[in-house]
């Protein structure tokens, strides 16, 4: 006969890992680059497809983040303005500013 307590004593932790295991609905991380000094902090960021990136500009001097591969373009941000991009094509994207082509950052998707 089956003790009914040590059953469900059992069931909870298997229930308990069951949840642990089972695969996380994809829901999409924010990120957020700032723009300061002319330089892109961090340069170099790693996301997941479908996450989004703020970026913020801190400079007095305006700026874009701009991908080489069209993946992702903020356009003309002054200064104390934010963009939302989305980064949905896996890959690596390096992207510059437009207006100073020497600020250079590179977000990997996966
Ligand atoms: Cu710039």
């Amino acid at each position: 006969m089956r003790n009914p307590f040590v059953a469900a004593a059992l069931a909870l932790p298997l229930a308990m890992g069951t949840l642990a295991l089972a695969p996380l609905p994809a829901e999409a991380a924010a990120h957020t680059v700032v723009i300061q000094g002319h330089k892109f902090l961090p340069a170099r960021l790693s996301v997941a497809k479908g996450d989004t990136i703020t970026f913020v500009n801190k400079d007095s001097a305006p700026h874009t983040a701009t991908a080489t591969d069209g993946a992702f373009d903020t356009g003309r941000l002054s200064r104390g303005k934010s963009a939302r991009v989305k980064v949905s094509a896996a890959g690596t994207h390096a992207y510059i500013c437009r207006i100073h082509p020497s600020m250079k950052g590179t977000v990997t998707a996966r």
